[in-house]
């Protein structure tokens, strides 16, 4: 069976709102297997790695101000199509146009407020959790409860 790691941020909104239990449960009761978290001051330097295809977009500065506004939670959700699956528990970019049930349909309105980030794709997982994570804070280890998540 093909796991993926995908690296899911709560922005400084979402920790701000105290919507972090509410996100970490979502992946958790899915079955996903919490590998790496922690809270974390986000630098400048940080988030033009982590936003390289973004910084030079127009709203770039502003985004980037925002989400150095206060610490965020950085987490590694490991399990299968972890990737697909939690950008679809994250939902549309935009909020408004995210379906309800969503995190973002649930819980926010603007796209500039949209609480919480995810990979988009198993290589920038990879790069993300790298940037993030220092090594040796990603774990390895078995869920008791894998044979009942997985058959
Ligand atoms: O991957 P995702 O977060 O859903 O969207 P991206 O296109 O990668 O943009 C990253 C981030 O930038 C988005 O979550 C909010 C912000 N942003 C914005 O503030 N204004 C836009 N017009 C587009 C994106
Ligand atoms: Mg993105």
């Amino acid at each position: 069976m093909a796991m993926e790691r995908t690296y899911i941020m709560i922005k400084p909104d979402g920790v701000q709102r105290g919507i972090v239990g509410n996100i970490i449960s979502r992946f958790e009761t899915k079955g996903y297997k919490l590998a790496a978290m922690k809270t974390k001051q986000p630098t400048a330097e940080l988030l033009n790695q982590h936003y390289c295809d973004l910084v030079e977009k127009p709203f770039f500065p502003k985004m980037r101000d925002y989400m150095m506004s206060g610490p965020v939670v950085c987490m590694v959700w490991e399990g299968k199509e972890a990737v697909t699956t939690g950008r679809k528990m994250l939902g549309a970019t935009n909020p408004l146009a995210s379906e309800p049930g969503t995190i973002r349909g649930d819980f926010c309105i603007e796209v500039g407020r949209n609480i919480c980030h995810g990979s988009d794709s198993v290589e920038n997982a990879e790069k993300e959790i790298g940037l993030w994570f220092e090594e040796g804070e990603v774990l390895s280890w078995e869920s008791h409860s894998k044979d009942w998540i997985y058959e």
